[in-house]
């Protein structure tokens, strides 16, 4: 049996030290942090995605190097396991523990360590797909990860720069070529393919869409985006906007689904473009969250987020499960977490199952394969929706016994195709939206009054210490510090519709605080109330409340 190549990962290894002042963390969304400080993380993730690999027999392995909606000075890097999902939890440990060895020798342990505690058989081929979003850092840090797949051989192929949705897709392609669950073809080409055709069958004997403005966030999906533009040609005609991916500091500069989500208005490029019921969508920085909006008749600002797309295509994909004879062969189910607005679940939960999770797209996705088709969206635009295998096959085999429940079947299984089943994917989400837009001949002001949103406030507070916070019933109630849940609980019974929760975030330094209410200023009322209360409970000093806007 062969043995680790500890020489030439020796010699690779020294050539990017580990600050010695930092310390990483594979968080909810992988390694992120300022980008120039990223080298020796990047090194060691492109060796341990190659053990990854070798522990699953050889399977091929992703790692996407973006941050995502953060400025453009910071960077990041995650990993995906072969079936396009988000990395097994139990390796992100394993992650921090390699970013973190302190020199050379340190880290060559702790490798040696993890393939003895993890029976890794070394002698197995690895392999690995690869593939960056447009920061400036970007080439610098694939460089010291292409270092990191050199030290230890790993069979890597470079996807070059695209969205996170098209590098999980092209992992999950590579890992079913030529078995029967085939995802499509492995390049960027058969992902436009794939959901331009499904997206054509969709909408065939619909009448032509108005165009749909986008923006971009001078991000990768600016270049996705053309392309798919070319693929749709006449039958979504897409405006782009802000598709400046080389103009230095533009990257989610007020612009963004992030931007749009947090600021509660549009990007100010778009002024000038959007008229009253203009239908608008911004994407964030690796495209993998999506805000639709539109300016009603008195110019107002309405705001479709993840919650709206929720309802929108539940609704849609149910009414469609009924249509086609499978109701009650078929569980839909949607998932959620507790940002989503009270007026989203309160609609959604009169028609399907709900679920309430913790925030982060792993445990959405992993609720949502629980159920027979299981739809998942966080209310920053993030989700899919999940078609377990099994009803894959039932949708094959049902023998309809009308024409409308063949269309209804035949429906479904083009929407299989057009949502990217791996992970939240902007661009199939926008075509989804524009499918369910196009058969209910809806407007955004029909989608926008499935329901009201209750009025909301998201606040950030920032503590000495964000770990004394701990969370339980899908963070949305306190078990620490002692006593603080029960005087939230007492606050906010007074407050109409009130809810309010508190939890660490997973990304940043900071606590979070949520609030609605019947009212947008009791909202704001509550929410700062609640952060006053986080506050006090670190012992600060309240002449310097640091609580900020979000
Ligand atoms: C990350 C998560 C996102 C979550 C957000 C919460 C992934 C790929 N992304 O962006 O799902 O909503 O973190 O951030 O999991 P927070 O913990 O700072 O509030
Ligand atoms: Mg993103």
């Amino acid at each position: 049996m062969s043995s680790l190549p500890v020489s030439s990962i020796r010699a690779l290894a020294d050539l990017h030290p580990k600050p010695s002042n930092l310390r990483f963390q594979y968080g909810t969304a992988g390694f992120r942090t300022l980008g120039s400080t990223l080298e020796s993380v990047m090194f060691r993730v492109g060796v341990l995605a190659g053990l990854r690999s070798k522990k699953l027999d050889g399977k091929t392995i992703g790692v996407m190097v973006t941050a995502s909606h953060n400025p453009e000075a910071d960077n990041g890097v995650k990993l995906v396991d072969p079936r396009g999902e988000m990395l097994e939890a139990s390796w992100e440990g394993h992650a921090t523990v390699l970013a973190n060895a302190a020199d050379t020798d340190a880290f060559i342990e702790a490798v040696e360590n993890l393939v003895k505690t993890m029976k890794i058989d070394v002698s197995k081929p690895s392999r690995v797909v690869y593939a960056r979003d447009t920061r400036p850092s970007g080439p610098q840090l694939i460089a010291s990860l292409e270092d990191g797949f050199q030290a230890i051989n790993v069979e890597a192929r470079n996807a070059g720069v695209t969205t996170t949705p098209i590098l999980h897709y092209l992992v999950r392609a590579i890992n079913t070529k030529g078995t029967k669950d085939a995802y499509g073809e492995d390049s960027e080409e058969g992902y436009m393919n794939k959901l331009s055709s499904a997206f054509k069958k969709l909408i065939a004997g619909k009448p032509a869409s108005p165009p749909l403005i986008v923006d971009c966030a001078n991000g990768v999906g600016a270049q996705a985006a053309a392309e798919l533009s070319a693929y749709l040609g006449e039958t979504l005609p897409l405006i782009l906007h802000n598709t400046a991916t080389t103009a230095p500091g533009a990257l989610n500069n007020a612009c963004g689904a992030d931007f749009v989500k947090t600021q509660q208005k549009p990007p100010p490029s778009l002024a000038s473009h959007l008229k009253p019921g203009q239908r608008a969508c911004s994407l964030d920085g690796d495209a993998d969250r999506l805000m639709y909006y539109y300016l009603d008749e008195r110019s107002q600002f309405r705001m479709l987020d993840g919650d709206k797309i929720a309802a929108l295509v539940a609704a849609f994909i149910g009414d469609l499960v009924k249509a086609a004879g499978l109701d009650g062969q078929v569980r839909v189910g949607i998932v959620q977490t507790a940002y989503a607005n009270g007026g989203s679940t309160k609609y959604l939960s009169e028609r399907l199952p709900v679920r309430c999770v913790s925030t982060g797209v792993k445990h959405l996705h992993h609720a949502a394969e629980h159920y027979d088709i299981g739809v998942y969206f966080e209310a920053n635009g993030h989700g899919t929706v999940l078609f377990s295998p099994e009803t894959l096959t039932k949708f094959a085999e049902h023998q309809p016994s009308t024409p409308a429940q063949s269309t209804a079947v035949n429906h479904l299984v083009n929407l299989t195709q057009l949502i990217n089943q791996t992970v939240g994917d902007a661009l199939s989400d926008m075509l989804f939206v524009e499918v369910v837009l196009a058969h209910k001949s809806y407007s955004g002001f029909e989608w926008d009054s499935l329901y009201v949103d209750l009025p909301n406030r998201l606040v950030k507070v920032v503590v000495a210490d964000r770990n004394i916070f701990k969370t339980t019933d899908a963070e949305r109630r306190l078990v620490s510090p002692p006593g603080l849940q029960a005087r939230i609980d007492e606050l906010v019974g007074k407050y109409d519709s009130g809810r309010a929760f508190v939890r660490p975030s997973g990304t940043e330094d900071v606590v979070r605080v949520y609030a609605e209410a019947r009212g947008k200023a009791q909202a704001d009322e509550l929410a700062f109330r609640v952060a006053g209360m986080v506050y006090d409970e670190t012992g600060g000093d309240l002449a310097q409340r640091p609580v900020e806007f979000l």
